[in-house]
């Protein structure tokens, strides 16, 4: 096999330079575990940025692979195919909504979202043709598309790729007050947002923002549109950050008074297990009925193989409690990791939700601390990214055993007293 410096030798020659990668490279991954080429194991702290949440090659899912690969992997939507409907009918029913639309990427899904409510401003809601502007937040992540990096705040992902698509207007993410004044504006169709934040650094707005922005959307007849790409399917502890009503509610620890049932949820990563690329807009007849054929699509969206991995992807979570088990480690990981604060002066706060979370240290967000650490933590056996200069983020397979989770906590409290030292 490759040694880990060749391969990096020839993605460093070969591959464009878009990524800055930590120095280790993977050639295996079982569950929560993955492995270099010289046979180093390793914990995973990132889970492919939480769409590995079924773990690494889970056995159900690849059994899907498998099978689809071997019948039919991609017929186009020309034609009908024996999945697909069987795939439509799982999703809007378990997430309670009457239609989806099937894509790849979650920026495809994203950009799905975008157009339809766009559609669905000029042609229900009744506002003038090429006018519609979605209000977005501030430091938000959605993708890398032209229209996507429009509307970021991030330089890096934005400057020298414009010119810019229009007709977006960012206000501060958790700041009801703002949102309130946008939707002045009557035209006005959407609001998008996270439920967290994960790029930003895994900021959880106050309890009850969410809510607060589904009434006032509702109040002024704009669609609620939550990216769930990296917090749903199970990773904060529940269906979605935002439980609706999906019917795993009865699973959530939430109070139904603080339900939400966005307009439309976008959804990617973890929904087909890391294993293929699967991403989906869910809304009502209402609104998705303004998409008719010809007008959207992709030649992989909907196909077979992504269907039904996407199936068995949704069995895992199911079978295996994920939601309960993502939400119990959760709590087990902040206390830890609060308890090492008291310890460690390297770490300022905690935060997260579920086993989405954040431990951000003491270093202006242009230091190196965090990527140090991270180095050292890959060097003790276990792989975490800084977001930004002074956050770790830290987001395990959520097939983690409460074992396994001691195990990690004991090398991340090693990793953090040696640096001090
Ligand atoms: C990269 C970040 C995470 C997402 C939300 C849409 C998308 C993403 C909330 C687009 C994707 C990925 C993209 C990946 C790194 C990663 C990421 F650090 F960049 F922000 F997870 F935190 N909405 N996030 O998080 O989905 O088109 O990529 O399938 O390098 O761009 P995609």
């Amino acid at each position: 096999m490759i040694s880990s410096k060749d391969a990096i030798d020839l993605e460093d020659k070969y591959g464009a330079h878009n990524y800055h990668p930590l120095p280790v490279v993977l050639s295996k991954g079982k569950g929560v575990y993955v492995w270099d080429p010289e046979g180093n194991k390793y914990y995973d702290f990132l889970s492919a940025y939480s769409a590995v949440n079924q773990g690494h090659c889970h056995p159900h899912i690849i059994k899907a692979l498998r099978e689809q690969g071997e019948t039919l992997t991609l017929t186009s939507r020309a034609f009908y195919n024996n999945v697909l409907g069987e795939f439509e009918q799982k999703l809007t029913q378990l997430f309670g909504y009457d239609k989806v639309l099937p894509m790849n990427t979650g920026a495809e899904a994203v950009e799905t979202a975008i157009k339809i409510a766009r559609k669905w401003g000029y042609q229900i809601k009744g506002i003038p043709e090429n006018e519609a502007k979605i209000i977005v937040c501030d430091n938000n992540f959605h993708g890398r598309t032209t229209t996507i990096i429009s509307f970021s705040s991030n330089s890096n992902a934005k400057d020298y790729f414009g010119p810019y698509t229009p007709g977006f207007i960012s206000i501060e993410y958790g700041n009801t007050d703002q949102l309130k004044e946008a939707l002045k504006d009557d035209n006005v169709v959407a609001f998008l947002v996270e439920p967290i934040q994960g790029e930003a650094g895994v900021f959880l707005p106050d309890e009850g923002y969410i809510k607060a922005a589904s009434d006032l959307c509702k109040a002024n007849n704009v669609l609620l549109i939550c990216d769930e790409i990296q917090t749903g399917i199970a990773r904060t502890g529940s269906l979605l950050a935002v439980c609706g009503n999906c019917t795993c509610s009865n699973q959530c620890e939430r109070q139904p008074e603080h339900y939400v049932r966005p307009d439309m949820i976008i959804l990617g990563k973890a929904l087909s297990g890391g294993v293929y690329p699967v991403s989906a807009l869910l809304t009502d007849n209402i609104v998705m009925d303004v998409i008719q054929p010809g007008q959207h699509g992709s030649t992989f969206g909907g196909n077979p193989l992504g269907c039904k991995v996407a199936l068995a992807s949704l069995e895992v979570v199911e079978n295996e409690n994920l939601i309960q088990n993502a939400r119990k480690l959760g709590e087990i990981f902040r206390n830890e990791m609060n308890k090492l604060k008291e310890e460690c002066s390297l770490i300022v706060s905690v935060r997260g939700k579920g086993l989405l979370n954040a431990v951000v240290i003491d270093d202006d967000p242009s230091g190196d601390a965090a990527w140090n650490l991270c180095v050292n933590l890959k060097n003790n056996g276990l792989l975490a990214k800084p977001t930004h200069g002074n956050i770790i983020r830290f987001a395990p397979p959520l097939v983690m055993t409460e074992e396994q989770l001691m195990e990690c906590v004991s090398i991340i409290g090693k990793t953090f007293k040696e640096y001090m030292n």
